[in-house]
């Protein structure tokens, strides 16, 4: 295959966007939409003409929240006729419990039992259209799960709430034999002041306290990572290590800022490359999900040169990653400091002490070395 070919998607490099992603509108807190709405079916066609697997949707990005059963059963038609027509899948499906003002305080969290019903219930039915999509991945990212101030429900109760909820759902899974297993969100803010289970580490520990911890894995997200100034590729590989990568949000946020989902690579092409290397050192095979949006700038076409944006620079960094293996400095400079870090030298004595506190462990001239294959020098 040539170069060019190899950075063309395939259908088999699993790469996935979300309808709302590739349909954002461009609305931010302090303006308004900038482009039109964008039917489902253009989507499903865009997307399989631009070379993606897949096409992930919340509820209520297909079917509008107060859609009578007809409505319904008609737009889910349509749209699954789009997706035999343009061979697109639904590997994950996901439930919005943070639009509707119903969930200010919260969904599976809420104080209100009424709420919690209602949200419980919201996501069964998110579940029936995902299993009927086909879906074997439902993602639950708790948008209200937290609050402004703790003065009321202790944080606790939030937690008891969630697990409780959370069981629900899993108990649903099961009795409807769905192939379905379930993977948590974490974000540490926004659009609540602090939202529950912040990190990849306190959703992993929370997961052991439900009934069925192993249906029920984790999604990390570059962007949710980068807004809690945590390392992305650390957070990934903690999930990957516990066994609980069930799915990735990939895009991109500078550290330190409100929500961006930028393109993938659009900020830090090198923290994009360990990425990029983690995942295929470690052989994940779930969907490489894009959760980002264009550019508040763009038209609709800019829409299209974000999609195929986050595809292609995946692609390139697989293969600087080949280079990397490929690359015999880099690999004798990698093996020098393996042989070195192995050097049989126990710590008896000072000198020992020393000889160890003294030596260099050159991380420079290899991270140099890494710079330049990313520049595209070597
Ligand atoms: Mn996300």
């Amino acid at each position: 295959m040539s170069m060019e070919a190899a950075r063309k998607p395939q259908p088999s490099d699993r790469f996935t966007f979300g309808l709302w992603t590739v349909g954002n509108r461009g609305r931010d807190p302090f303006g308004d939409a900038v482009r039109p709405p964008l039917a489902s079916t253009t989507v499903v066609e865009r997307l399989s003409e631009l070379g993606a697997y897949g096409v992930s949707l919340h509820d209520n990005d297909l079917v509008p929240i107060d859609a009578t059963a007809g409505e319904r059963d008609r737009i889910v038609r349509e749209f699954q006729k789009a997706l035999q027509d343009w061979n697109l899948r639904v590997p994950m499906v996901t439930v919005n419990l943070f639009y509707d003002p119903v969930f200010k305080d919260g969904a599976l969290t809420s104080s209100v039992r009424s709420v919690r019903q209602y949200a419980v219930e919201k996501t069964k039915r998110a579940m029936d259209l995902g299993a009927e999509l086909g879906a074997e991945i439902f993602v639950l990212w708790g948008g209200r799960e937290g609050s402004e101030m703790d003065g009321a429900r202790d944080a606790r109760q939030g937690l008891a709430y969630y697990r409780e909820s959370l069981n629900t759902l899993c108990e649903y899974v099961k009795t409807q034999r769905y192939a379905m297993r379930i993977a948590l969100e974490p974000k540490p803010n926004e659009p609540r002041s602090d939202i529950y289970l912040p990190s990849v580490g306190s959703m992993l520990a929370f997961i052991q306290t439900l009934d069925d911890p192993e249906m029920v894995g984790v999604n990390p997200e570059v962007a949710h990572a980068k807004m809690a100034g945590l390392n992305p590729v650390h957070e990934v590989a903690q999930a990957l290590d516990a066994g609980k990568l069930f799915h990735i949000d990939l895009n991109d946020q500078r550290i330190g800022r409100f929500d961006q989902d930028l393109r993938f690579g659009s900020d830090d092409l090198k923290g994009a490359f360990y990425l990029v290397k983690l995942l295929e050192d470690s052989h994940y095979l779930g969907p490489l999900h894009f959760d980002a949006h264009a550019y508040r700038t763009e038209d609709a076409e800019g829409v299209w040169d974000f999609a195929a944006g986050c595809m292609r620079t995946y692609l390139i960094l697989k293969d600087k990653v080949r280079q990397f293996y490929e690359d015999t400095e880099i690999q004798s400079a990698l093996a020098e400091w393996r042989a070195w870090c192995e050097q049989e030298r126990p710590i008896h004595s000072r000198e020992d002490r020393e000889f160890w506190g003294q030596a260099g462990y050159r991380y420079e001239r290899l991270d140099q070395l890494i710079n330049e294959l990313i520049l595209g020098v070597r």
